[in-house]
């Protein structure tokens, strides 16, 4: 096990007043411990839930994966209003977007001078229009950072499964990270090669997926144009896939990962391991932390005989606490309709699940609570009985990830009872108790190989039980 900077030096964590806040941070001097994530990685870690927009000619041919034969005059949102969209993600808390720019059917929502199959060919502003640059610009006006995902699997390019090929998806890159201001994500997903349409040659291509994008160079473009991008895939090399499109990360989940193949090799985009994903590595040797990308909705796109199937509120709140609650990130995707605007029903569930984010996170809040850290011990003080059914940690994750445990236990008449207990803490675990607890003290023992260093440790009343 290697351990960086001297994380063996015994050093304390030195409250001092200053320090102890109400259920705020609380700092200490000291070396890192194993892999820490890079800056980049940081404030990826603060965003937590951001929203997905899967949208392209499926949304009008009703298909999840589109052959690449599909006609771009079909592509035609006669209302496509993104500061609508940006509104409604906004009403679930989203801090960010990512948009499928080109998914695997190769249409592109930007007028790309790579191919034909754009919405220049399109009614869509009498082929004047920008899909991506009227979301980007309304992101950024709302507030919300932008991502891109571009799918390398193009099921319409005739150059497909040739070195051409990956000039052209290479230039794409280059389009989209150079004309549409900052973004903060950069998201390959792993379906690769099969059946399409390419070009009109209709047959089964099959590419190496080891070998064929050699993505060391695509990712070399991506630092270069934007710096501050994290780049997602299922082997990283910034964020990870989590190993399901659930939205589930594991009950123990590292940010810690070093992924393997599906043959026990080297890793690959589109070749990993998935069920090491939702786990992680304890102390590996990559800060790679994991993003659980779920869909509103059964499917990626819009179908109008799912609009009976949105998930509610209860169920966006269930997966933030076991996606962000675990100290992933929760990747929530709702798919314009072909209106171009989000349907009613997804936009009321967003709305009920961002009024109970701020009902248990801000309003329920519990205040006057005194966080004092000794150690592998922490303790949370009031002077009257205060009232909570959920509990906050966050580590000092810019140190490593310390903490392999914790026990929390309430002070009781009759001495220290526990309340809850779990494995990994990271950026964020909510533990949410079976009922609510009322008392006056909070013990959180916490076993480590390294000091731990709890950056916070919080109560709050969860507005609505499960
Ligand atoms: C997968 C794709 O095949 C799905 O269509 C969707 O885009 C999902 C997020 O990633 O790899």
């Amino acid at each position: 096990m290697a351990f960086a900077g001297g994380a063996r030096a015994r050093y304390c964590v030195r409250v001092r007043r200053r320090d102890i806040l109400l259920g705020g941070l609380v700092a200490a001097p000291g070396a890192a411990y194993g892999a820490v994530p890079s800056a980049r990685q940081l404030k990826w870690h603060a965003l937590e839930t951001y929203a997905f927009l899967h949208f392209t000619t499926n949304t009008f041919t009703d298909k999840e994966w589109g052959y690449g034969d599909e006609d771009p005059a079909i592509f035609n949102p006669t209302q496509f209003d993104a500061g609508s969209i940006i509104a409604g993600l906004k009403g679930g808390g989203m801090k960010a977007v990512i948009l499928t720019c080109k998914h695997h059917d190769g249409f592109c929502l930007w007028p790309t001078r790579t191919t034909a199959h754009s919405v220049k060919h399109s009614p869509f502003r009498g082929g004047k229009g920008d899909v991506v640059k009227e979301l980007s610009e309304a992101a950024r006006r709302g507030g919300l950072k932008f991502g891109v995902y571009l799918s390398p699997w193009d099921r319409n390019a005739a150059s497909y499964g040739s070195p051409e090929y990956i000039v052209m998806y290479r230039e794409q890159l280059r389009e989209l990270l150079t004309s549409y201001g900052e973004i903060f994500e950069v998201w390959h997903d792993g379906a690769n090669g099969g059946d399409g349409f390419y070009g009109g040659a209709r047959e089964r291509r099959k590419i190496d997926k080891k070998t064929y994008y050699d993505w060391p160079r695509t990712w070399d473009l991506v630092r270069k144009l934007q710096p501050d991008a994290v780049i997602f895939s299922d082997a990283g090399p910034d964020i990870r896939w989590v190993g399901n499109e659930k939205g589930i990360a594991g009950e123990t989940c590292w940010a810690t990962y070093d992924p393997v193949g599906e043959d026990g090799g080297p890793a690959s985009p589109g070749d990993v391991r998935a069920k090491d994903s939702q786990t992680g590595t304890r102390n590996g040797k990559h800060w790679l932390p994991a993003e659980c990308d779920v869909s509103i909705r059964p499917g990626w796109f819009w179908h109008e005989k799912e609009n009976s199937r949105v998930k509610t509120p209860d169920e966006l709140q269930d997966l933030y606490y076991k996606s962000v609650g675990r100290g992933a990130s929760f990747l929530l995707n709702v798919p314009p309709d072909r209106r171009g605007v989000l349907h009613e029903t997804d936009v009321a569930s967003l709305a009920g699940f961002g009024k109970r984010m701020r009902e248990t996170f801000t309003a329920g809040l519990v205040r006057d609570v005194k966080l004092t850290v000794r150690g592998h011990e922490a303790s949370l003080e009031s002077k009257r009985p205060v009232t909570f059914d959920v509990i906050r940690l966050r580590e000092d994750i810019a140190r490593g990830q310390r903490i392999d445990s914790v026990l929390v236990e309430q002070a009781t008449e009759g001495g220290w009872a526990e309340i809850a207990r779990a494995t990994s803490v990271g950026n964020c675990r909510l533990l949410r108790l079976p009922g609510e607890v009322t008392t006056t003290r909070v013990r959180i023992k916490m076993t480590a190989p390294a000091e731990p260093l709890l950056r916070e440790a919080a109560l709050f009343l969860q507005s609505a039980r499960m």
